[in-house]
């Protein structure tokens, strides 16, 4: 039994159901988690059911109407002690994702991070949830707007991020005055539970309401029955582009409101004004990091021909020097994919791309387990492959002359996550952000394409899903907007000059 396991109470867990305060199995099967890195099963918990659903539901209405309640301040500081107790098991819990998911311990860590930020951004967010106030046509009148929260509000995430995408939502939705059900993804139950006990300590030493906070391990099922569900206000879902056009499909149907990050499929642009010294570390780290599975992993190297063989050899010559291993092994850059379907993928990603014209530089090779090396291929161009997102560390290139063409090729791709630009002009690099530029929700100069901050707005356009979440003002997705208008007057003007006397 790892150290980890123990320090975040998961010896016995034994739960799938978990409304803050009470936990007990889920009606379903029994699920057990294995860690891609050796495949050793770590723990084993239980599926929820609908009917499990219902009563999260019931949990998660009456929590509501306690927790709309409480000035948003005061949900602040609730959040204050949730990101406290975040930092206390940092090492434990970064560990378990590392372990759980695959991805590298300081990935692991990082992602905990993500946590602790966004619990001190949700923070001060509580006292900064402002409407504007705007001047009435009408004398004697005031006008304002103010945000309300909505409800109760689904979060389905994905293996790749298994805490830190359900924390951008949570903490943000609670301080906005809502309730949360999570789904996450049944390939990293564990995580989801640890910050289910590490936040219950919070909620029952506050004496805050069961169904503050509920989560629900389950299937598919789970993630439509939030979708269909008319008390779930709104759904915010991260995964496969797949995923989110049949969630869309059910949520729009009731006109209920939803936030998607989807697929990304993200182009570092190197033109022949390049600081190769910074676009080298730049390109490998969002290439190979998380072994390529994240939605902002960088995907697509669009290079000016007269750096492409100076960039190529620098880039073999880093691939060939990463050490690929054990996740928890501080040593290693790259863990294993996270099951066998995404070792195939892989697989049939090279093959497809080897078919379609593709030149192999690096890699193309499955080690073993669930290890695969990182691989770059050279295409000849933009071929369906590479306008499909890949869940691996696959890194196409593309060639250009023309600084046109390599705009058009970075848009011309169904999704619009994440973009790079590297060059020490001013007139690329002001292009590249323009309305003629990237359509990307995320366009950078001289930095990846991965490892945002939590302070900006994230999400993309396109198959992307359009959602926006963590910083900026993405709380307002959160909230609904209401217009007041108060007439402290005596008489009775209509808006528009309308005389309606009696
Ligand atoms: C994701 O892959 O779903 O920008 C989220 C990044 C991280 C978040 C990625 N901050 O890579």
């Amino acid at each position: 039994m790892k150290e980890f396991i123990r320090d975040l109470g998961l010896e016995n867990i034994n739960y799938g159901y978990s409304t803050g305060l009470k936990n007990r199995a889920g009606a379903g099967e029994e699920l057990i988690s294995y860690s891609p890195a050796d495949q050793t099963p770590i723990a084993s918990t239980t599926l929820c059911t609908t009917t499990d659903f219902e009563e999260a539901i019931q949990a998660a209405k009456s929590a509501y109407v306690q927790w709309r309640n409480v000035p948003a301040p005061k949900r602040g500081e609730i959040v204050r002690q949730m990101g406290e107790a975040f930092r206390k098991n940092k090492q434990a819990l970064g560990q378990l994702v590392s372990y759980e998911m695959g991805k590298s311990l300081q990935e692991g860590l990082g992602e905990v991070q993500e946590i602790i930020d966004i619990c001190d951004f949700a923070v001060g967010l509580s006292r900064q949830l402002y409407g504007l106030t705007m001047h009435s046509e009408r004398p004697e009148h005031r006008m304002y707007e103010q945000y309300h929260p909505l409800g109760i509000v689904g979060i389905i995430s994905a293996f790749n991020f298994p805490v830190a995408v359900w924390s951008w939502n949570a903490m943000i939705a609670w301080v906005c005055g809502n309730v949360c059900i999570w789904k996450p993804s049944e390939k990293t139950p564990l995580s989801a539970i640890a910050c289910q006990n590490i936040i219950s300590s919070v909620i029952e030493s506050n004496q805050l309401p069961e169904g503050l906070s509920t989560l629900l391990i389950g299937g598919p099922e789970i993630g439509q029955a939030l979708s269909s569900h008319e008390d779930v206000a709104l759904v915010s879902a991260t995964g496969s582009t797949r995923m989110g056009k049949a969630v869309a499909k059910t949520v729009a149907s009731r006109l209920g409101k939803y936030l998607l990050e989807l697929g990304g499929n993200n182009s570092i642009i190197v033109t022949e004004n390049a600081d190769l010294n910074l676009t080298v570390p730049a390109v490998v780290f969002g290439a190979v990091g998380t072994a390529g599975q994240r939605c902002t992993t960088t995907r697509r190297l669009i290079v000016h021909q007269s750096v492409k063989e100076e960039l190529t050899q620098r880039l073999v010559k880093a691939y060939g020097q990463l050490k690929i291993g054990d996740p928890l092994d501080p040593a290693h850059h790259v863990g294993p994919l996270i099951d066998q379907d995404a070792v195939l993928n892989y697989t049939n990603a090279i093959e497809a791309a080897v078919a379609q014209g593709g030149e192999i530089l690096f890699g193309g090779e499955v080690l073993e387990g669930n290890y695969v090396l990182p691989t770059i291929i050279d295409m000849p161009a933009q071929t369906e492959i590479v306008k499909h997102e890949t869940f691996a560390p696959i890194l196409y290139i593309l060639t250009y002359e023309d600084w046109n063409d390599a705009i058009f090729l970075q848009n011309d791709v169904p999704q619009g996550l994440s973009s790079a630009v590297f060059t020490q002009n001013i007139r690329e690099a002001e292009r590249f952000l323009s309305a003629n530029g990237s359509d990307c929700g995320i366009a950078n100069v001289n930095i990846g394409t991965s490892g945002a901050e939590i302070g900006g707005a994230f999400g993309g356009e396109k198959e992307t899903g359009g959602g926006r979440e963590s910083g900026s003002d993405a709380w307002k997705a959160y909230m609904r907007r209401q217009t007041n208008t108060i007439n402290y007057g005596t008489t009775l003007p209509l808006a528009q000059g309308i005389k309606f006397d009696l």
